[in-house]
C-alpha cells in the first residue's frame, strides 16, 4: 500500500487546525500528518501536539519563527522522503484546500503521475469567493510564469500538491531558496525538467473562514521577479 506523508506549514492556525486534521482523517486514514509550525503565538503548535497525543499519526516541527512557505515545505518533505514514504503531499492548513480532494490527488499519482497539482484553473476547477482583481492577478500571473518557462501548466502557483518520492528526490529540492508563490513555480519548473508527468486535478479553492491571510504583495513582486530570472537564464541565455 501507498504511503502518505502530509506536510501542513501553519502560522497561527489554531481555529483551523482540529477541522483539517478530522477531514484530513476521513479522507486518507493512513496518512501521516507532518505539521511545520512557525513560532505561532496563538497556540498551534500546541494545539498540535495534543491532537497528535490524542489521535496519532500526527506530530509537529516547531521553529522558532517565520521562516517562510517554501522553508517549511522543505524541511517536511525532506523528513517524510528520509522516512520512506512513497508520496509527499503538501496542503494549506487554512482549509482553502479541502481534505476531500485528497482522494482525486492520490488517484491522479497511481495512475502514473509524479506530481499532482490540485488546479483551480482546468475545466472543473474553481476560486469561488475571490474578487475579480484578485483571480485576475493569479490568473495572469500563472499565464506569465507558463509562457515564459514553457510549463504547459495552468495553476503552477497552486500549493495543493502530491509528489511521488523518486521524483522529488531528483528535483534537489534543498538546493531551492525561493518562497511563497516563487516556490511552488520554482517546483514545478524543477519537476518538468526532471522529467516528471505532471497531473493537474480540479479542485475548488475556497478562501479561509478563519484566522488572517499571510500573503502579501512582496511574495507577488518576488514570484515574478523569479519567473522572469530563470526564464533568462535558461531560455534566453541557453546556460542549461
Ligand atoms: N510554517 C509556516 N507556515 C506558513 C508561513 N506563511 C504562511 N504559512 C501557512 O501557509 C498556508 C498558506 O498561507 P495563507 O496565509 O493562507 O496564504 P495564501 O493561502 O497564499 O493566501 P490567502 O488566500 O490569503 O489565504 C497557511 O497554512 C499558513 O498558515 C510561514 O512562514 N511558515
Ligand atoms: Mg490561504
Amino acid at each position: 500500500m501507498t504511503s502518505v506523508w502530509i506536510t501542513v506549514p501553519t502560522l497561527n492556525e489554531v481555529e483551523n487546525l482540529d477541522t483539517l486534521v478530522q477531514r484530513i482523517h476521513a479522507a486518507v486514514p493512513g496518512a501521516h500528518i507532518l505539521v511545520v509550525d512557525d513560532g505561532s503565538v496563538d497556540g498551534t503548535a500546541e494545539k498540535a501536539e495534543a491532537l497528535g497525543a490524542e489521535l496519532g499519526g500526527i506530530e509537529v516541527l516547531r521553529r522558532p519563527r517565520k521562516m517562510g512557505l517554501g522553508s517549511a515545505y522543505r524541511a517536511g518533505h525532506a523528513i517524510g522522503l528520509a522516512r520512506g514514504y512513497d508520496v509527499m503531499v503538501q496542503i494549506d492548513a487554512d482549509l482553502s484546500h479541502d481534505p476531500a480532494a485528497l482522494p482525486d490527488l492520490l488517484d491522479a499519482v497511481e495512475r502514473g503521475a509524479d506530481l499532482a497539482i490540485g488546479s483551480r484553473y482546468v475545466p472543473g476547477g474553481s476560486v469561488p469567493n475571490w474578487p475579480k482583481h484578485r483571480l485576475m492577478l493569479s490568473v495572469w500571473g500563472n499565464r506569465y510564469a507558463g509562457f515564459m518557462l514553457a510549463l504547459h501548466v495552468r495553476d503552477s502557483t497552486a500549493g495543493y500538491r502530491a509528489y511521488r518520492a523518486p521524483l522529488l528526490r531528483k528535483m534537489n529540492i534543498e538546493s531551492t531558496h525561493s518562497t511563497g508563490y516563487g516556490f511552488q513555480i520554482e517546483m514545478t519548473y524543477r519537476a518538468l525538467r526532471a522529467g516528471g508527468r505532471i497531473e493537474e486535478v480540479p479542485i475548488a479553492f475556497t478562501d479561509r473562514v478563519r484566522g488572517t491571510s499571510k500573503m502579501s504583495t512582496r511574495i507577488i513582486v518576488e514570484a515574478l521577479f523569479l519567473v522572469t530570472v530563470w526564464a533568462l537564464r535558461d531560455r534566453v541565455l541557453r546556460r542549461h
